[in-house]
């Protein structure tokens, strides 16, 4: 029974190992200005600016495509704030000097990243992350506070990383122009944006008529938008159509000639995707493939023939983890051309549309593009960018045929259930379903990019829910009831 068994030996290495390795890593994060032998034993290179610089750009790729976990980051940040301290005790020329703090600055620009990723993490799984981070703060702190002539670098020489945001060095990032690629996380610019004339998105478009086309005009441009009134207001900085979030519907008859002419007035280029609509390839709006991207002060004409009836949107295709998220989105319904001969499918009493997506509102009270990643997460929920209590309720008579077109234009899965009453899936991606593949049910998932057209006879009176299931969903910041709740009313 006390033979050595294999397994158990590797278990005691292997702990020792994972012990040593934790020591280590705790010993080097607070280990206050390490000697430069002891610095340069620590990694493979000898110690210069450029090999510390090259290490911080290889650290912030590797952050940016996700390769690194925290604790990962926090020990090569330790180590690259170790070395960088060497750098200064021993080096008098300026523009070494200068060149460590752009990087000094970077790199309490990650830190205060980190923090906020750690304050995101369950108190019980946060350990001794907050104070580690803390400690490399107040070092860099240190070093900048030591050298007035460094806090304020003249150029920033270590920018020499691929193109792209990482999250380790994004914040206050903002000009730093790589549009399309990568995840921009830098709050959206509020300066001179006004607020919202209009109170209520997704508001039928008006059109003119050019020799029987269809002219739609859109301008793209930022606007303060309150998605929660009330006693506790919450207004975003969102990118818009026309002012509002949703933008306004398009609202056309299948077979029709339609024409978009969009104006950007926003910071940023952009485009218009039509989601779902089947568009000759230049129509398309994604840059670079279809089409440039307008740029700032510059128009783009879209036109196109209306596809089969069914519920669709448009959308921004340029940075859109980023413009879609604040609110480049819209509805687009196309009619039949026809009365339905089966009354069944005709128009149903009443026909309302979702567009369902998420927000996030730092503590700082600027708005960032949510995303699904660490310290991204979206705090508020919106149906057509209203939370509850603000979501517009849908008020019915017994007996009405109601139909719900929610479209995902998120990016976070929204399982929707309605209390009272069961459903039929009638379409989806605006494309109607035969009746014998409409199933009945009272919950349905509707995905990013989705969307779910569902029909029921209001025969059940009362004031009823219809939400999503996700429950972190139906919170304004933590707060419930918010966020994804709608209310069917059916009145007698
Ligand atoms: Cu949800």
């Amino acid at each position: 029974m006390s033979k050595a068994n294999p397994t158990r030996s590797f278990l005691i290495f292997a702990a020792l190992f994972v012990l040593v390795v934790v020591s280590l890593t705790f010993w080097t994060i607070n280990t206050p200005a390490a000697p430069t032998a002891m610095a340069q034993s620590a990694t493979a290179t000898p110690l210069t600016l450029a090999s510390v610089q090259e290490r911080w750009e290889t650290m912030k790729t590797h952050t940016q495509h996700g390769m690194l976990t925290l604790d990962q980051r926090m020990e090569q940040m330790g180590q690259l704030i170790t070395d960088s301290e060497t750098l200064l005790a021993s080096t008098p020329e300026a523009a070494t000097r200068q060149a460590v703090a752009a990087l000094v600055a970077e790199m309490m620009e990650a830190a205060s990243q980190m923090t906020a990723e750690i304050e995101q993490m369950p108190v019980a799984r946060q350990g001794q992350r907050g104070p580690m981070v803390s400690a490399m703060t107040g070092r860099m702190e240190a070093m900048m506070s030591a050298q007035p002539a460094m806090s304020m670098p003249a150029s920033e020489p270590t920018k020499t990383a691929p193109a792209g945001h990482d999250m380790a060095s994004m914040a206050g990032d903002a000009d730093d122009g790589m549009e399309g690629m990568g995840h921009d996380m830098s709050p959206i610019s509020s300066a001179g944006v006004s607020n919202a004339t209009e109170l209520t998105g997704s508001q039928p478009l008006t059109y003119t008529e050019d020799a029987g086309v269809k002219v739609f005009e859109l301008t793209a441009r930022p606007v303060r938008w309150a998605i929660l009134d009330g006693s506790k207001p919450v207004t975003v900085t969102a990118w818009s159509y026309n002012g509002t979030v949703p933008g306004p519907m398009i609202r056309v008859t299948e077979g029709d000639q339609v024409r978009i002419v969009l104006t950007n007035e926003l910071p940023d280029p952009t485009s218009i995707h039509w989601h779902g609509i089947p568009v000759p390839n230049a129509m398309d709006g994604v840059p670079p493939f279809t089409q440039a991207a307008v740029q700032p002060g510059e128009s783009f004409v879209y036109e196109f023939t209306a596809p089969p009836a069914g519920s669709f949107m448009y959308h921004s295709h340029v940075e859109t983890d980023k413009q879609i998220m604040i609110g480049l989105y819209a509805p687009f319904i196309v009619d039949p051309a026809e009365p339905a001969a089966d009354a069944a499918a005709d128009a149903p009493d009443v026909d309302v549309m979702w567009m369902i997506s998420e927000w996030r509102v730092g503590p700082d009270g600027e708005t960032y593009p949510a995303m699904p990643m660490a310290g991204s997460e979206p705090n508020y929920f919106t149906i057509n960018g209203k939370a509850f209590p603000d979501t517009e309720p849908i008020v019915v008579q017994k007996g009405d045929r109601v139909r719900i077109r929610m479209a995902g234009i998120g990016q976070f899965l929204h399982p929707m259930h309605l209390h009272g009453m069961n459903f039929r899936i009638v379409a989806y991606d605006g494309v109607s379903l035969p009746p014998e593949q409409q199933i009945v049910r009272n919950t349905v998932p509707l995905a990013p990019g989705e969307i779910v057209d569902i029909e029921f006879i209001a025969e059940n009176p009362g004031t009823w829910v219809f939400h999503c299931h996700i429950l972190h969903h139906v919170t304004n910041d933590g707060a419930e009831p918010g966020g994804l709740i709608g209310v069917v009313q059916v009145v007698e």
